[in-house]
């Protein structure tokens, strides 16, 4: 069955190991209850011990605990007190691995950590590891369209959709199995802008397959999600208006629900774009985006489904003149005022930073400012803005700093990771998602080293408290084998890559330097006469965007004493320094340096850096597949060609404006 596949099953690629010392617990497998989740476990662990060990493991079903004098083996129990949410405890006792948790989930997670213990060959003589979610909802959102596009997708098409239908075969399972094994729980398969037949997603059209997918997806702990389009009572329904207080639009909707629910009564529930670069929403009828938030989630209430809704609004059909309306506000200024307004199922989907996925952004100030609604964080690893998996940037270490970022929303447990997992405020917990890296090709994230990424945000929204470092590691091992020259390798180049990018793209928090539409390749006036809201006003004496209290007043929007940190040149954390200030070239950062020395300084770095991660992939060469060397040789020989395209033309914009030489005299045109 494996040669037939035309992909990789990435890092449950198990390799022969069959001289493992501890390979023996996986010959018996016991099972306490026959439950879908936990047979699967105990078919992936099979499975594992198959493929690593040729060992042909017996799954055997015993009744309650397993008798004092029973034999060595791998023990499945779910108990009633074990760590629950999809919790579990791993342990070794004489000869017993005994993986308990309160719900199958937790067992079927527990199983995939052993997996990446025998993979790794670490030992499991008296194992005792422990390990809770911190985050209840753990989502991918898939941007795929049902012609198999994918928005903003770089990896290959849809393996979800294709000419307008459901794919459902194997590699629907294989995908399964790589998430769940990584902690997911919630899966949207559907581009958040819902056009066309999508709209129609939720009709009896597709009704069967959704069915079937929901199975293959329950069997691995995962519900379905749909994104959802506002305007469908009118573009499936028929009806003249999709007005969210209309008798007839709250009727359509739950009629509507309780056919799809009838078909899959697990659904977890919807995703809404609304009111955002040109999807309908309930601004159309006056009405706010809790009146809309709330009709739907009032018709998914009865099935124990939730309606997710995203906060990514903002006006981009703006004047570039106009200086006081900020893009970073929009989201801040439409949802503050709702909080405590959305009902118990609604949650909002805020992403990471004010702005959109650039390479730097502060964290945005909804974290902190809503504190009686649910909230999911939602990232990218779909790596739109960061070099589209053609440049290798691994975002894991930033989305520590983000899930670390002090909100002062609370004296204690104030921090983004600390709100959506609901430590912050108990009664609102969310989660995180993250839009999605893969697609069709056959590595399944184009870039090799792209699927750290996808491992590693399941890991990390499962375990916050995990290193980049320790993910990296982790997922390295898994994928290439315990080699300790490759791990080395490969980790030193995922952990200077998402600063390398950020030094030949983009001083100090300006973005958006980039080709409009499709965001790819250097080009500092792109988008800086657009009607977007994304300007860097760069000018003969200085750049950046004043968002203090004389500006735009952004800064403002943050809990003290972030907003006072924010608000001054002098107090501004310097990473972010020209997101929040117009600063001239001439001002001397903290090291000394004058802001267009650092610009020079850091475009040069930025290109030294990639030089240096082709020079340890090289290092490796003999000792990875030759397929995966070259794929990753030709993708890191594009990135240092574009990385000094990308140096060339931000230095030689930024001389040629403000006639400053390169202290070191180095070539800018
Ligand atoms: O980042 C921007 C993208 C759009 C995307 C939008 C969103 C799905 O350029 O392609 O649309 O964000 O997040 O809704």
């Amino acid at each position: 069955m494996e040669e037939q596949m035309d992909y990789s099953m990435a890092w449950l690629s198990y390799r022969k190991n069959p001289l493992f010392p501890d390979r023996e617990y996986f010959r018996k497998i016991y099972v306490q209850e026959n439950e879908a989740v936990i047979h699967t476990a105990a078919k992936e662990l099979s499975r594992a011990a198959e493929a690593m060990f040729d060992e042909s493991s017996q799954i055997i079903t015993i009744v309650k605990e397993a008798p004092e004098n029973s034999s060595a083996g791998i023990y499945l129990y779910t108990d009633k007190n074990g760590p629950g949410n999809g919790g579990y405890h791993l342990y070794e006792e004489g000869g017993r691995l005994t993986i308990t948790a309160k719900e199958p989930s937790g067992i079927l997670y527990g199983c995939f950590a052993l997996i990446r213990k025998a993979q790794r060959l670490l030992s499991l003589k008296n194992l005792d590891y422990k390990e809770e979610p911190d985050n209840p909802l753990r989502m991918l959102n898939h941007w795929g369209n049902m012609d198999g596009s994918i928005e903003r997708g770089y990896s290959g098409d849809s393996f979800f959709f294709k000419s307008q239908e459901l794919l459902i075969n194997e590699r629907t399972v294989d995908y399964a199995r790589l998430v769940s094994s990584i902690g997911i729980n919630g899966v949207v398969i559907n581009n958040v802008n819902v056009k066309e037949n999508a709209t129609k997603l939720i009709s009896e059209d597709y009704a069967e397959d959704l069915k079937q997918l929901a199975m293959i997806f329950r069997n691995y702990g995962i519900s379905l999600y749909l994104s959802l389009n506002f305007a469908a009572p009118m573009e499936l329904g028929g009806l003249d208006t999709a007005d969210p207080e209309a008798a007839e639009v709250k009727d359509w909707w739950e009629k509507q629900m309780k056919q799809v629910y009838a078909s899959v009564p697990d659904l977890g529930g919807f995703l809404v774009k609304a009111d955002s670069e040109g999807r309908p929403g309930p601004f159309t009828y006056q009405r706010t985006h809790a009146q809309g938030a709330n009709m739907l989630a009032n018709a998914v209430k009865p099935y124990g489904g939730v309606i997710i809704w995203r906060c990514f609004v903002y006006n981009c059909t703006q004047d570039w003149r106009d200086r006081k309306t900020d893009r970073a506000r929009s989201a801040y200024d439409s949802f503050s005022p709702l909080d405590g307004q959305f009902v118990d199922n609604v949650i909002l989907q805020i992403k990471n930073g004010p702005m959109d996925f650039q390479v730097r952004e502060p964290v945005s100030s909804l974290f902190g400012a809503l504190q009686r609604t649910r909230q999911i964080l939602e990232v990218q690893i779909a790596q739109e803005y960061t070099g589209q998996q053609r440049h290798v940037c691994y975002l894991i270490p930033e989305f520590k700093e983000i899930l670390e970022f002090h909100t002062r929303c609370t004296k204690e447990r104030d921090t983004v990771a600390d709100i959506i997992s609901g430590r912050a405020f108990p009664q609102f917990a969310g989660g995180i998602t993250a839009v999605a890296n893969t697609g069709s090709d056959t590595n399944w994230t184009g870039h090799d080293l792209a699927a750290a990424n996808w491992f590693g945000f399941g890991r990390l929204a499962f375990s916050p408290s995990l290193t980049a470092g320790e993910i990296a590691e982790e997922w390295c091992e898994c994928t290439f084998g315990p080699d300790k020259e490759i791990t080395e390798a490969v980790c030193r180049i995922l952990m200077m890559s998402w600063p390398a990018y950020e030094k030949y793209t983009s001083p100090l928090g300006i973005g958006w330097m980039v080709n409009p539409h499709n965001h790819y390749g250097p080009n500092v006036d792109g988008y800086e006469y657009d009607r977007w809201g994304t300007y860097h006003r760069a000018d003969h004496y200085g750049l950046g965007v004043e968002r203090g209290s004389k500006g735009t007043g952004y800064a403002q929007t943050y809990l003290e004493p972030n907003a006072s940190m924010y608000e001054t040149i002098e107090d501004c954390p310097e990473e972010l320094l020209l997101f929040f200030h117009y600063v001239p070239y001439t001002y001397r950062l903290k090291n000394g340096k004058t802001l267009i020395q650092h610009i020079y300084d850091t475009h040069f770095e930025g290109v030294e850096d990639v030089q240096k991660m082709i020079a340890l992939w090289n290092g490796i060469r003999e000792r990875i597949p030759e397929d995966i060397f070259m794929r990753v040789s030709e993708r890191l020989e594009h990135q240092l060609e574009h990385a000094k395209e990308w140096r060339d033309q931000i230095n030689t914009y930024f001389y040629r404006k403000s006639f400053i030489e390169d202290e070191k005299g180095r070539e800018i045109y």
